[in-house]
């Protein structure tokens, strides 16, 4: 099953279509858990109109969080966070020419007001946002918080059976 295939509870934005080689491990951690989510591009600059739109019609579309992924000059997930209530999970893609610190810096230095929560840079931050949003749906959906436990309890037995570097 993919998160697709019921009314999505997190929404997946980027930037760019270039951005999805890093947020596909949001959606694949997402589909891993059986959250539905939407993936769209939605660009802060290119297409405002339509982030605009995004934004606005967020809550009552029933998403319970956004993640925002951009490089650059990165202020989708700010300008996503200013015109809704729903949460904002941003996450900084590598860029080319900074590596990722001009996103990481232009998502995170939020003046106080509005809040967008700021993963690492790259995979990782695409990976652990999906998580965060799972577990922020949690408490609400007992199939999510109990995906997510099966989750940490696999990752924990990988680590624990695993634990010689030589073999
Ligand atoms: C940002 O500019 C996007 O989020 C992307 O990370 C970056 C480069 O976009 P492209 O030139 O690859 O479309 O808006």
């Amino acid at each position: 099953m993919t998160g697709e295939t019921k009314a999505p509870l997190v929404g997946i934005v980027m930037g760019s279509r270039s951005d999805w080689e890093t947020m596909q491990h949001a959606a694949a951690k997402l589909d891993a858990l059986g959250v539905a989510h939407e993936v769209r591009v939605v660009s802060a600059h290119r297409t405002p109109d339509v982030l605009f739109d995004y934004a606005t019609t967020a809550q009552s579309r029933g998403l319970r969080a956004i993640i925002a992924g951009a490089g650059g000059a990165a202020h989708l997930p700010g300008m996503l966070a200013a015109k809704t209530a729903v949460p904002v999970l941003g996450v900084p893609v590598q860029s080319k020419a900074l590596n990722g610190m001009d996103s990481l810096l232009s998502i995170v230095q939020m003046p106080a007001g509005i809040p967008v929560a700021t993963f690492a840079i790259g995979n990782a931050g695409a990976a652990n946002a999906a998580l965060f949003a799972a577990a922020m749906l949690a408490n609400e959906h007992p199939s999510i918080a109990d995906a997510l436990a099966a989750f940490r309890a696999r990752q924990t037995d990988d680590v624990a059976s695993n634990d010689d570097p030589r073999k």
